[in-house]
């Protein structure tokens, strides 16, 4: 397979930016302030709108509610459109309020889960404005201790909770469930994994999928196998892509182990969630603590394609034969050839073919752009997670 084989295949790929992404964020040690900051959600739209110019491949941002609350959503709609991109996930939060401390959507207080269940209804309203598609949840319920909580309690208010956020979706809309095995809840965490997210999405709905975090799993995890089984059952619904050397660590996708990536798009196109047509929506989660927030995000996006264009270069035919004429160093091979393939030159080449620069990382650095936020801006704000 030759790249002028897949260039084709490229163009239809589309990576979400997080909002979050482009604010202060950091650990619980320090959260480092970077020149330039966004003060405003606008101001975080303007920042991804150079993340798509320069590379084409970041049309949409997604919303964290209440951290990018506005009184018009419609209006912030038009305003990422004038910046060339469309609002995408509404992400909820019910993990920064003192009355989520011992749960949300899982409480044993009916009016804690009332409250939880408004919250995503209030997002699904936004969403109605913004021509989202997707409800994201992710949940920090859990427990801390072996006996603090009735885990299987916590099931059952949890899946009342989901039908009723989802019996309120609009028939375009979907809900995508989050998995994650520990964080901030370390005994049990009511969402620890896919089999949990795959259950109580089941139970709800076509339109309600699994949402797979590839920084929420145990080291050693094959995660390419989670991809394939959701795929299979037709309940993968989206990506929060980004690396993780230790534990959620949020860092730039690819940066710790493309070859992990590669082993996951593989099995994206492999199992046909990766196209126009495809219900697998890929975004990023990442944060940017110590490194310039824009070419982060810039760099990320070409870390994806980069993978997706290797993966999309597997000699799909030689592998199954391979595989079948039980030749496991030959098929070995076949995957190796393309994930070792240097798709850079292509690619460069590719972009430029399309009006975009040959380097987006360079060209950003030469735009000026930084150093005019830093000028125009300042006090910038914290994302969520710094606040
Ligand atoms: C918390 O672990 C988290 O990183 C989840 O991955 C969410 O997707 C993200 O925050 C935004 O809410
Ligand atoms: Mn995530
Ligand atoms: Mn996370």
């Amino acid at each position: 397979m030759a790249f002028a084989d897949i260039a084709d295949r490229l163009a239809a790929q589309a990576i979400e930016l997080p909002s979050w992404a482009f604010g202060n964020s950091g650990t619980r040690f320090r959260v480092f302030g970077t020149p330039g900051t966004p003060r405003t959600v606008q101001e975080k739209i303007a920042d991804a709108s150079r993340v798509h110019a320069l590379t084409g491949l970041a049309p949409t941002v997604a919303l964290h509610i209440p951290w990018d609350r506005v009184d018009d959503y419609a209006a912030l709609g038009r305003f990422a459109a004038d910046h060339g991109l469309a609002l995408g996930t509404v992400n909820s939060n019910t993990f920064q309020d003192d009355l989520y401390k011992f749960g949300s959507l899982t409480h044993t207080d009916e009016a804690v889960r009332r409250k939880a269940v408004d919250h995503h209804l209030e997002c699904l309203d936004i969403m109605d404005q913004t021509g989202s598609r997707d409800l994201k949840i992710w949940l920090a319920d859990g427990t801390n201790y072996p006996g603090q909580g009735d885990i299987r309690g916590r099931q059952d208010r949890l899946a009342e909770s989901l039908r009723l956020i989802y019996d309120r979706l609009g028939p375009q809309q979907r809900l995508v469930l989050e998995y994650k095995f520990f964080e901030p809840a370390f005994y049990h965490t009511d969402v620890p994994d896919w089999g949990t997210s795959y259950a109580q999405v089941s139970a709800l709905g076509d339109r309600a999928l699994v949402c797979l975090d590839t920084g929420h799993h145990a080291p050693g995890t094959n995660i390419e196998f989670i991809v394939a089984q959701l795929l299979r059952l037709g309940k993968l619904g989206s990506f929060d892509f980004n690396s993780r050397f230790y534990a959620d660590d949020d860092l730039i996708v690819g940066a710790a182990d493309p070859f992990q990536l590669f082993r996951i798009l593989y099995e994206v196109v492999r199992g046909g969630g990766y196209g126009p047509d495809s219900p697998v929506a890929f975004m990023l989660d990442q944060c940017h603590n110590v490194e310039d927030k824009i070419p982060g995000q810039i760099r990320s996006v070409l870390n994806v394609q980069e993978m997706t264009a290797r993966a999309l270069l597997v000699d799909t035919t030689a592998l199954r034969t391979a595989q079948d004429e039980g030749d496991v160093l030959g098929a070995n091979a076949v995957l190796m050839d393309a994930f070792y393939t240097d798709v850079r030159p292509d690619l460069a080449a590719w972009r430029e073919s399309r009006g975009l620069p040959a380097d987006p990382v360079r060209a950003y650095a030469e735009s000026g752009y930084q150093r005019q936020i830093a000028e125009e801006r300042v006090g910038g704000a914290q994302s969520g997670w710094g606040a």
